[in-house]
């Protein structure tokens, strides 16, 4: 044993798998579930029978639109894996999952686009603490050399990376690997054990040359393998061992393995070095400032099954969870377990109790949320995840085909909702319509599926409205005089306002300048009353804003004045007066800052203008290596799609922040349309 000696840790463990967009994650669980004998066979993702993407909507989009979580027996322990989707757009999903992981691999390839998305992930570890190891994945296809790969994505991680692994090439193709840590080759068989071979002579010098550069970053934390490395003494294999365990654990290194997860090559190597090196509950219980508070288990996701119910996966973080046990979660609430279920993607397996460690389907939780802690005494006690999803970037309106299914539609939102936090629902109050947002068009149109699959319920959906508004550029002086004789009764107000424009962001103002009660006192609220409800669609059919009207004038007949008789000469004031003010289209203009890789920079910022927006300016974004962030102000129509064309100048990556910033005025070409389909709405 050497002096960092890491007790190999053998309780259950919890292991996220992540990485860029189709690296091969999904590919990954399946050949580890088939490798560990969970399933007879390692199915093709283009099948849509693997254990990972069983979802009717990952399945027609190619891609994983959802955490999968698969628990299997290794070497008679148990590990459970949650594959996460790699999409930017569902990014949000692996969150409350890392935080509850013990380590994660990060399935990623030697593609240099994909380099900025692998930065993404790993800094969402670093931003949790969470180690990790990562999987050099499709070697069967890959060209380049390892060492040459490695080059390439260590700008995305600001730990070293640390080669456990070389290629063993025969002819070219890549036939297997050797071991750096335990001195083997091993050559590949596909789907089955590889064969171990001594070193080939061939390979000798390079497998030496590489061995030293693995010590030499283990140095780095072990000055007494430093030591022996100055000497020239060969040190211990268990010594190199602890120190592989340790630097992963304490997030000192990111260990490298390399394989195919379509051929299910490495798979075993990766599966040891994770029996091996991986921290266990109790490790991550202390980096989520745990211990102590005997937390009974955390919430990584939840979701509704067709049939059962409510499901939430939890990791138990201490102590043994039995069916029927009754839990508080973090915000106060008392739930109670009504089933557990070890999960093989969807297949649910009941048993009777989880115990420390294990991450298993607690069932009908209904008022505990993801990313709760659950605790066993009753004294509620916060939790440790705070998961507040980014703001959303994309929005779309929707409702029912049908009119009956309005109150349906509510309650699946919020279900959906509850799966995934990272959507965000709500009432518009000023335009009635219903705004689902997230993190892009997939992420919307995979809720919309969901709604129309899983609840169906058909459901349109279509752009929300902008919230234009109007006002007057000139002002002017007007007089209204309402008056009717019919039958006995008869209805008279008559008024004089001023009309004038008022800087931007004023509103509305209204007052009056009349002496001698020309205009009875109880009258004028009803002027105002009048002049108000007009606000309300101005001569363009928006609401008129920055504006002051000031009553200067009138007359009143003592019998047939009223309130109602001043409303309307007030009002007919307002529409007869403001035609002659000169109106215009008022937009919302917002101010974004735009995360962008610095080589997209120039594209993006090409794209500023092209939407009717002004750079206001960028710069190197703070903490970011290789990032900048673009400021600018971009009317809010121009924003819709904004993050597609951002996504597409990005590899994916680009994202941005909108506040809004003020109201500018709308003319020409752009308010023509405005107006054109404010008309036909209307
Ligand atoms: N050549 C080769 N192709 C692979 C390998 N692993 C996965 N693929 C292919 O890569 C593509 C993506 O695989 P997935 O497993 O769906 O990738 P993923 O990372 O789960 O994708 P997302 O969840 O959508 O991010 C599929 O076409 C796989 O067949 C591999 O080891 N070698
Ligand atoms: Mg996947």
């Amino acid at each position: 044993m050497g002096k960092r000696a890491g007790e190999r840790r053998t309780g259950p463990k919890c292991i996220a798998i992540v990485g860029p967009f189709a690296s091969g994650k999904t590919t990954l669980l399946e050949a580890v579930v088939a490798r560990t004998g969970a399933i007879p066979k390692q199915n093709a993702v283009t099948s849509g029978q693997t254990v990972g993407d069983a979802s009717a909507e990952a399945r027609s989009h190619a891609m994983s639109v959802e955490a999968t979580v698969a628990t299997t027996e290794f070497m008679g322990e148990t590990m459970t894996f949650i594959d996460c989707p790699g999409s930017v757009e569902f990014a949000f999903e692996a969150e409350p999952v890392l935080a509850a992981a013990d380590v994660a691999v990060v399935v990623a390839e030697a593609d240099e686009k994909k380099v900025p998305a692998l930065q993404l992930v790993l800094r969402q570890l670093d931003a949790l603490g969470v180690p990790c190891m990562l999987f050099l994945n499709k070697i069967d296809r890959s060209e380049a050399s390892i060492r040459d790969t490695l080059k390439l994505l260590q700008p995305a991680s600001a730990k070293p990376l640390l080669l456990r692994q070389i290629a063993l090439r025969k002819d070219g193709i890549i036939v297997g690997s050797i071991d750096l840590a335990l001195e083997r080759a091993y050559i590949y068989r596909e789907h089955a054990e590889s064969e171990i071979q001594p070193i080939p002579d061939d390979d000798k010098a390079r497998e030496i040359e590489a061995r030293f550069s693995m010590l030499e970053k283990l140095a780095d934390h072990d000055d007494e393998l430093m030591e022996q490395l100055l000497e020239d003494i060969e040190p211990p294999r268990d010594a190199v061992f602890d120190d592989l365990a340790a630097d992963l654990r304490e997030g000192a290194v990111v260990p490298v393995l390399i394989g195919s997860a379509e051929k299910g090559n490495g798979v075993l190597r990766l599966l040891k070095a994770l029996r091996h090196d991986a921290p266990d509950v109790a490790a991550t219980r202390e980096r989520l400032g745990a211990e102590g508070s005997r937390p009974a288990a955390q919430i990584v996701k939840s979701f509704h099954t067709p049939h059962g119910g409510k499901l939430s996966i939890a990791r138990i973080l201490s102590g043994t969870i039995a069916d029927g046990s009754e839990l508080t979660t973090s915000s106060g609430q008392t739930v109670k377990v009504s089933g557990i279920y070890r999960m093989l993607g969807k297949d649910q397996n009941k048993q009777s109790s989880a115990a420390e460690g294990d991450t298993v389907a607690l069932g009908k939780l209904d008022d505990a949320a993801t990313g709760e802690t659950l605790f066993a005494d009753k004294n509620a006690q916060s939790g440790f995840v705070d998961i507040a999803a980014p703001a959303p970037v994309f929005a779309i309106a929707l409702r029912p085909r049908e009119r009956k299914d309005e109150v349906k539609l509510s309650a699946a939102l919020h279900k959906l909702n509850e799966e995934d936090p990272s959507l965000s629902v709500e009432h518009n109050q000023e335009s009635g319509e219903t705004i689902l947002s997230g993190h892009g068009e997939m992420h919307l149109r995979v809720a919309v599926e969901k709604l129309e699959g899983k609840y169906q319920i058909p459901v349109q959906s279509y752009p929300p409205s902008i919230p234009y508004r109007e006002t007057i550029r000139k002002g002017t002086t007007q007089r209204g005089r309402h008056k009717k004789q019919s039958g006995g009764h008869g209805q008279f107000g008559d008024v004089v306002i001023d009309i004038k424009p008022l800087p931007r962001g004023s509103g509305f103002e209204f007052t009056d300048t009349i002496t001698g009660g020309v205009v009875p006192k109880q009258y004028i609220p009803s002027v105002e009353t009048g002049i108000r409800d007009y606000l309300k669609t101005g001569p363009l059919g928006f609401p008129v804003v920055d504006i002051a009207v000031n009553l200067s004038d009138g007359s009143y007949h003592s019998v047939d004045s009223s309130d109602m008789a001043f409303q309307q000469a007030a009002k007919l004031a307002m529409r007869e007066g403001m035609a002659a003010c000169s109106p215009v289209l008022l937009e919302p203009i917002y101010k974004l800052e735009i995360f962008t890789t610095s080589d997209a920079t120039a594209r993006v910022t090409a794209l500023v203008p092209q939407h009717r927006g002004q750079i206001l300016g960028f710069d190197a974004r703070e903490g970011w290596d290789g990032w900048d962030v673009v400021e600018a102000l971009m009317p809010q129509a121009e924003t819709s799609n904004l993050i597609i064309e951002l996504r597409s100048a990005t590899a994916g990556v680009a994202s941005y922040k909108a506040t809004f910033d003020h109201m500018a005025e709308l003319t020409g070409r752009a308010a023509d349309m405005v107006l054109d389909a404010q008309g036909k709405a209307a």
